[in-house]
């Protein structure tokens, strides 16, 4: 599952882009309805046309409000950048910039709203160059510009679908089995008690869990679970999860905190991270100034330690220790952001390198400025497995050279992965049994992208079953086209799913093991009377046209997904047991005499001579007789 998020300047119609796309206007507060202008985060979800349910963060543009755009915007997968068309390029256009681009937000699309207001299309233009040119370097750059209207709703399903193809380009969010929930909101709801709100990562929860909130430590349980006001019983990361847990109270956890299964995570008062100072900054950042650090929905106050220079100009990099007044969440890799508290500016942000770092650090030590070096760049394991995950599916050959590991340091991160059931061959491994398969043609995946390949796969079938339940499944090739998968994965995903028995294929048909076909009362009573009609005359029985006539279009494919009718083209249809008969006696008849006629197959069969053909001309196509000018012989 996905969430996306909102980004631009005050006014610029976030907010009301939100309610177009999903029919939820976001602003929940009596005052934000007031001033028209959103205040704290909203929230709201959508389907997407591939059927993926997205949820939506919706944060305010004023420049006041920017702590809690940033409580909000950190979890997303995807960002609508909203830049009216009227103003074009404003002040908070810029900061949202610049904070998505230090957060590393993975992909967005610009949309250019209130396209109503604008006749000029000249207009359109000159703004939409304005923008290419403020995106250039960052992680925007790539990013469609889209010029839509709320109000007239013009280019909303275009937006959809390049929402769509920007989220099936990402990597699915992996389960460390690790769930972190950063609460970016809590409230009581009478008789249930606390609820929190937040984007779950890392993994994902269950309901009777024993979970915990952190910094506090304090234990509760998981009591319910709602992704998109939808009650559930595991909520998968990558979702907006609503937990509602007993035994904390409400004034027991606020934004910021995290829910975590008790132990999986420590807090910190120190972190050692990595840092860019924006270029466009005031002036110098100093040792020891103090800032606020936002990461997840946290803000604390910190205290920077520049370690490897006296102080940092506009545009550039550092490595910094934060010392922080309040205790934090923090995993490595983790990107957070630092603003002044006054007068407000956000100077930058980056990547926490240590979360734990044992001591303070020394300024000015060659030793230390290189073991945090060699931390920013990874583990060899955690280097294949984030190239693995940006595949998907993939040849081993195609991940080793993304990861761009030595042989020998990458055989052994490879073997961790396998070992440690990361990484997951998709195709049978030729060699010893009990060796590690290891070929650069080997097709691979995540435990991450398999799961959610899997259940990707499941679910089509699910949906297929529900929309035509008298269909036996959903054919081959159809399921293969909504994976969108190549050839190669597609059969190999297919083999491991029925190998781990998630699901059945038989001929053309893929579906849920187990599933058979429900017929109404009507229906069989249909079945019953057209499969007389077969019985009372099995050689010269009624053609398809007939069936279908008689019984509907849908009932009458049932019957030969079920194998209870065999089609013989072009309107030929005998019952599946009578075909074969007349199939064994006419092998009998070849081999006894060698060659057989039209003629003569209609009189052995008592048929007319337009079933006899269909017959003889089926089995030509089958590669079970050839023709001879007028007679069948046996292939
Ligand atoms: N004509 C026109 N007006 C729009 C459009 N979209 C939004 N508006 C108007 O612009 C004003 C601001 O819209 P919002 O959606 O509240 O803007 P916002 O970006 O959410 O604002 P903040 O959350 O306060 O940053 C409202 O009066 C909207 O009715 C549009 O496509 N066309
Ligand atoms: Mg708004």
């Amino acid at each position: 599952m996905y969430v996306i998020g909102t980004a631009g300047h005050v006014d610029h119609g976030k907010s009301t882009l939100v309610q177009a796309l999903t029919g939820t206007h976001p602003d929940r507060l009596k005052e934000e309805r007031e001033r028209e202008m959103t205040i704290d985060l909203g929230f709201a979800w959508l389907t997407l046309p591939n059927g993926e349910d997205v949820g939506i963060v919706d944060v305010p543009g004023h420049r006041d409000f920017i702590e809690n755009m940033l409580a909000g915007i950190g979890g997303i997968d995807a960002v609508i950048f909203v830049i009216a068309a009227d103003e074009g390029i404003m002040p908070q256009t810029r900061e949202h910039l610049a904070i998505l681009d230090l957060l590393q937000i993975p992909s967005g699309i610009v949309a250019l709203t209130k396209t109503d207001l604008i006749d000029d299309p000249d207009w359109l233009d000159l703004v939409e160059e304005d923008i290419r040119a403020a995106l250039r370097g960052t992680v925007l750059e790539k990013s469609p510009v889209l010029r839509v209207s709320s109000r007239t709703k013009q280019g909303i399903s275009e937006l959809l679908q390049a929402l769509t193809d920007c989220l099936a380009e990402r990597p699915p969010r992996p389960d460390l089995k690790r769930p972190r929930l950063p609460v970016d909101r809590v409230f009581t709801i009478a008789g249930f008690g606390t609820v929190v709100t937040g984007t779950l990562s890392d993994g994902g929860l269950r309901t009777g869990e024993e979970v915990q909130v952190l910094p506090a430590g304090i234990r509760g349980r998981v009591r319910g679970l709602q992704t998109h006001k939808k009650k559930e019983d595991f909520a998968v990361p990558g979702s907006r999860t609503a937990v509602n847990i007993s035994g904390v109270n409400v004034d027991q956890v606020k934004r910021g905190d995290v829910i975590v299964h008790p132990g999986d995570y420590q807090p910190t008062r120190r972190v050692d991270v990595r840092f860019r100072l924006l270029p466009d900054i005031s002036r110098p950042l100093e040792h020891s100034t103090e800032v606020k650090m936002y990461l997840g929905a946290a803000e604390v106050v910190a205290r920077v330690r520049l370690l490897g220079s006296e102080q940092l100009d506009p545009g550039q990099d550092g490595w910094l220790q934060l010392e922080l007044n309040e205790p934090l969440v923090a995993v490595r890799g983790d990107r957070y952001i630092l603003r002044r508290p006054s007068p407000g500016e956000t100077l930058g942000g980056g990547a926490i390198v240590d979360p734990q770092p044992q001591k303070r650090h020394k300024r000015f030590y060659a030793e230390t400025i290189e073991h945090l070096e060699s931390l920013a760049r990874g583990s060899p394991a955690e280097i294949l497995l984030q190239s693995l995950l940006a595949l998907g599916v993939a040849v081993l050959g195609e991940v080793l050279a993304r990861s761009n590991l030595d042989a020998e340091t990458a055989r052994q991160a490879y073997n961790e992965l396998y070992s440690s059931g990361q990484i997951l061959p998709l195709e049978a491994p030729t060699g010893e049994a009990d060796s590690i398969p290891y070929h650069p043609t080997l097709l691979v995946t995540s435990l991450a992208s398999w799961e959610q390949l899997a259940n990707r796969a499941i679910q089509e079938v699910e949906v297929y079953h529900r929309t035509n339940p008298l269909r036996r499944g959903i054919p081959r090739e159809e399921l293969k086209s909504r994976l969108k998968l190549a050839p190669r994965m597609f059969n190999a995903v297919m083999r491991k799913l029925v190998t781990n028995g998630l699901i059945e294929e038989r001929g053309p048909h893929v579906f849920k093991p187990g599933y058979t076909i429900q017929f109404t009362q009507l229906q069989k009573r249909q079945q019953e009377a057209l499969l007389a009609r077969f019985a009372a005359s099995p050689y010269a029985p009624p053609t398809s046209k007939d069936c279908i006539s008689e019984v509907g279009d849908d009932l009458y494919n049932a019957m030969i997904d079920l194998d209870m009718l065999t089609p013989v083209p072009p309107d030929v249809v005998f019952r599946t047991e009578d075909y074969h008969k007349m199939v064994e006696e006419i092998r009998k008849l070849l081999e006894k005499q060698g060659t057989i006629s039209a003629a003569e197959v209609r009189d052995h069969f008592n048929t007319s001579r337009r079933y006899a053909l269909a017959v003889l001309e089926y089995l030509d196509a089958q590669g079970i007789t050839v023709r001879e000018g007028d007679v069948r012989r046996l292939k």
